[in-house]
């Protein structure tokens, strides 16, 4: 995203800060892995969605005079180990903040603000895993005097909720870029071969488009399709399974979370076909669902309800109220930039500028049959959109695609 956007995301949260409060948002630091080995670094979504930028040890300052960026020390002799230390025009360039300063003018800083009787605000949720002091809101929290400090994390939540259409073209992106990556691993699907081919190959494209994974990529084949979060991607694609495909590719901080269901030897049978007609018909109804004043919690118990009622006519299910036994999570949650989008409460009607999920799935363990449809819905003014409208879903469509990619 442009510059323009991160001004205009910032003033939207200035504009929700309480008065004579100096607010401080850090960006957190690495989690070390083992030895002298981090894990590989992951900002703060809160500090990432008001700077766009991805640099450790760094902390945003809303200062009632204006904002204030706060960048670690450059290092020359550890850049050549570790890579670049991001400097202030950069940093200025990528989020739109002119006073840009280094950490060693942070205690001075620190110390005025101390001085005056401001209060402190600090995003509290998150970094609890953190305990240097100015590395995390704890850290400075106890330096500063909880007592002084109000958190101001719920501005950051109801704000993330409500998309940016830059936020939303951000989004688009990363589905498409994961909607190439999809057709390209299904070159690798076919029987006897490995669900970590088509993994790879996945990671592999997403890479070249300068994408990484939004979550663990799941690749579930036969049985395996029915553990809702199977990462494992190491077992034999067997002729006459499905493969269950969840994934996403992030692209510039924003990525998708798309679901698909493919018959690994490219047709389906006719009990695989039925159970996932089921699927598709709540994932088309959640579709048609979806709009302002409806709830996720409503969302979900309309899938139950379809669900159900597809069961019932296939002879799998003789009480609506047992659907739990083939369908248990729920049918969408926020998405931006986390897979799990921050989200006030599941019962809050939806606003146009939401971003959720549509998934519905179908677990059939004693027939092998794990089947999850998903896609990102843009609520609107009068509905929705489907982000990802260029995926194939429909059975016919889905064998046709799969002898075209297969040349058979
Ligand atoms: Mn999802």
């Amino acid at each position: 995203m442009n510059r323009e956007t991160y001004i205009k995301i910032r003033k939207l949260i200035r504009d929700h800060l309480p008065k004579n409060t100096t607010t401080f948002v850090f960006s957190g630091l690495p989690i070390r892995k083992s030895a002298d080995a981090d894990y590989p670094f992951h900002a703060n979504r809160n500090f990432v969605y008001a700077t766009g930028i991805e640099e450790p040890g760094a902390v945003l300052v809303f200062d009632p005079k204006g904002d204030i960026l706060f960048l670690r020390d450059v290092d020359e002799s550890q850049e050549k180990w570790v890579g670049h230390y991001m400097r202030k025009e950069e940093a200025q360039d990528i989020c739109g903040i002119k006073d840009v300063r280094y950490f060693e003018d942070f205690d001075k800083y620190l110390n005025k603000v101390l001085e005056s009787n401001n209060r402190i605000g600090l995003d509290m949720d998150h970094n609890t895993y953190q305990e240097q002091v100015y590395g995390s809101a704890i850290g400075m929290a106890d330096y500063v005097g909880i007592q002084r400090v109000t958190d101001v994390t719920e501005i950051f939540v109801r704000s993330r909720m409500v998309k940016f259409p830059e936020e939303v073209d951000a989004i688009k992106h990363a589905i498409k870029v994961t909607h190439e990556s999809i057709l390209a691993m299904l070159e690798e699907m076919k029987p006897d071969a490995n669900e970590n081919d088509m993994a790879a190959r996945f990671h592999y494209e997403g890479a070249k488009q300068s994408g990484d994974q939004m979550f663990e990529t799941i690749v579930a084949s036969g049985m395996n399709g029915t553990v809702l979060h199977y990462i494992k991607n190491d077992e034999p694609l067997n002729d006459g399974e499905l493969v269950l495909l969840d994934l996403g590719i992030r692209v510039n901080h924003y990525g998708a979370d798309i679901s698909q269901t493919y018959p690994i030897n490219g047709t389906f049978t006719p009990r695989q076909r039925d159970i996932y007609n089921v699927v598709l018909e709540c994932f088309e109804a959640v579709k048609a669902a979806a709009r302002p004043g409806v709830s996720i919690i409503d969302l979900n118990e309309l899938s139950k309800e379809k669900l159900a009622q597809g069961l019932k006519t296939l002879g799998l299910l003789e009480r609506s109220e047992d659907i739990g036994r083939y369908y248990y999570h729920s049918v969408g949650h926020s998405l931006g930039l986390d897979t799990h989008d921050v989200w006030s409460d599941r019962a809050m009607p939806l606003e146009p500028g939401h971003v959720i999920t549509d998934e519905p799935g179908l677990y059939i363990a004693e027939e092998g049959i794990g089947i999850r449809i998903e896609t990102d819905l843009l609520i609107t003014e009068d509905g929705c959109e489907d982000l990802a409208p260029f995926i194939i879903r429909d059975a016919d469509g889905i064998e046709a695609l799969l002898k075209e990619i297969h040349n058979t």
